[in-house]
């Protein structure tokens, strides 16, 4: 197939007219560095920050960074920052190019160059989109991984950074040492209370490294927290191809995404504060409220779709939700997660349930199962595993979609779907989830044991709970038994 010609500055103006493309001034100055510039972000906070831009707030283009692989500074770089992002709805697509995104540096090709970017005045706000297991912190205690060999590479040469807290400190020092005022440090993954773990990781890591500068940091820099939401799937070469042919141009860097966007910011910021109210964003005062509930509600099914609809087959997040029995455990899922979440100012949770269910069946999207599953162990403690015991403290018993979900990934840990299909499970904890459940042999309540003893995932609380750990076990050996789209079927029966 001959090849259509690349997305670029150079071929904005030739773009089909229906396209929005940015029609602002690119070379103005980069007020935003980014780390972790995948999907997400494209579809994410570089939209809102175009969007804040179109509408002529100046100084806030993005200069991305990726801390791990060349990928998407190799798709972006020789498009000029530029990509496209397509809104799919079931049944239509809408194309935008944005605009905000200057350059992506790949930071291991040269640590400094970021550090620089980092240090320069202009620079105003550092967003991070790097995963859960970015920060580099244990999952339950939330205290720094000393023992990570990347945190520990970068306690011996600051110089040369490898983790995101790592080009933190590394960016405050050089400000500080320059007279320079410090960045906003704005987190924007999936955690609960982002902001204050960026935070302690930041210091903690600084501590080690220089007291003084530790201080400085804690007196000086504002880590506000942050909700954000857009369903943003991985993008396959399929994608790209179909694309192409569809559309006449090739981008290497292209995004899908539902229409659907959400962007609820603590209201704290050390240096100039772009005025993304102006685009949509909510600035509040209080954030966990909304982080939580998002965690619980939205997460927490995504990843019950995930291992239980991905061990009974299903592909996609739309698959499993038209699937015999799904409806019925996420409404239970969200009843028991509902009765964990306090009341918060603008969030409605029965609207918010009924727009969930309409986004998780958007077919456009092709959500795969097995994207979500990746990195369980660091996701399970914020969506499931304090809704469970909140709501065992509550005294309301044992939560049975939880724990129906819980057994779920515990038998996906075994890598092996209900028709006996294998699949590599995709977790920085692999290595110590397959070995706790080799220890256990072939008993599946010592498996259960073995699994909830890995203490970075279960803390000492769940797996003291013998009420909770025998409902978990008869789950586990049901999943064994009769696979997982038997048991949710066989869920949902006892519902109805
Ligand atoms: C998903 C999230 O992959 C996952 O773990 O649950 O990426 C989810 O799509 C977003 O948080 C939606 O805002």
């Amino acid at each position: 197939m001959k090849r259509a010609s690349r997305l670029s500055d150079a071929v904005l103006a030739d773009l089909p007219a229906t396209w929005g493309r940015p029609d602002y001034d690119r070379g103005q100055p980069c007020g935003v560095v980014h780390l972790g510039t995948g999907a997400f972000h494209r579809a994410h906070q570089a939209w809102y920050f175009d969007a804040l831009t179109a509408a002529g707030h100046r100084g806030w283009m993005i200069r991305g960074a990726s801390l791990r692989s060349a990928d998407v500074a190799q798709a972006m770089n020789p498009q000029d920052g530029l990509f496209t992002m397509l809104v799919c709805d079931d049944g239509q697509e809408t194309a935008q190019v944005v605009g905000s995104v200057r350059e992506v540096l790949f930071a291991p090709d040269n640590p400094a160059a970021l550090v620089r970017a980092l240090a320069d005045p202009a620079v105003a706000l550092v967003t991070l989109t790097v995963t859960e297991k970015g920060y580099c912190l244990n999952p339950v205690t939330c205290a720094l991984r000393k023992d990570d060999p990347a945190v520990a590479a970068d306690i011996a040469n600051i110089a040369a950074p490898q983790t995101a807290p790592g080009y933190l400190v590394a960016g405050l020092a050089a400000r500080r040492a320059e007279g320079t005022a410090p960045f906003t440090v704005l987190s924007c993954d999936n955690l609960p209370e982002n902001g204050q773990r960026t935070r302690a990781a930041v210091i903690a890591l600084a501590a080690a490294i220089d007291p003084a500068l530790a201080q400085w940091i804690a007196a000086e820099v504002a880590f506000p927290s942050s909700m954000v939401d857009r369903i943003v799937p991985a993008t396959t070469p399929d994608d790209r191809d179909n694309f192409e042919s569809a559309a006449g141009w090739r981008d290497e860097a292209l995004v899908k995404t539902e229409p659907f966007a959400q962007w609820v910011v603590e209201d704290w910021f050390c240096n100039r504060k772009p005025a993304l109210d102006a685009v949509g964003v909510t600035f509040t005062r209080d954030v966990s409220g909304w982080e939580r509930a998002k965690l619980r509600l939205l997460n927490g099914a995504h990843s019950a779709i995930a291992y239980l609809g991905g061990l009974a087959g299903h592909t996609h997040v739309h698959h499993a939700m038209a699937a015999p029995g799904f409806g019925a455990l996420i409404d239970a899922l969200w009843d028991e997660a509902g009765s964990t979440l306090d009341p918060v100012e603008g969030f409605d949770p029965a609207a918010y349930r009924a727009q969930l269910r309409a986004r998780f069946a958007n077919g456009a999207l092709m959500h795969r199962t097995h994207q979500i599953a990746m990195d369980g162990s660091q996701k399970l403690p914020q969506r499931w595993l304090r809704t469970i015991q909140d709501y065992r403290k509550a005294g309301r018993g044992v939560p049975p979609a939880l724990t129906l979900a819980l057994a779920g990934w515990m038998r996906w840990q075994g890598g092996r779907d209900d028709a006996g299909a294998s699949f590599v499970v995709d977790d920085p904890l692999a290595a110590e989830l397959a070995a706790a459940l080799a220890r256990a042999g072939g008993d599946s309540a010592a498996q259960v044991r073995s699994l909830l003893s890995i203490g970075a995932i279960f803390g000492d609380a769940l797996p003291a709970d013998a009420e909770f750990v025998a409902a978990l076990t008869r789950s586990y050996i049901a999943i064994a038994e009769h696979g997982a789209g038997a048991s949710v079927r066989a869920f949902a029966a006892t519902r109805s």
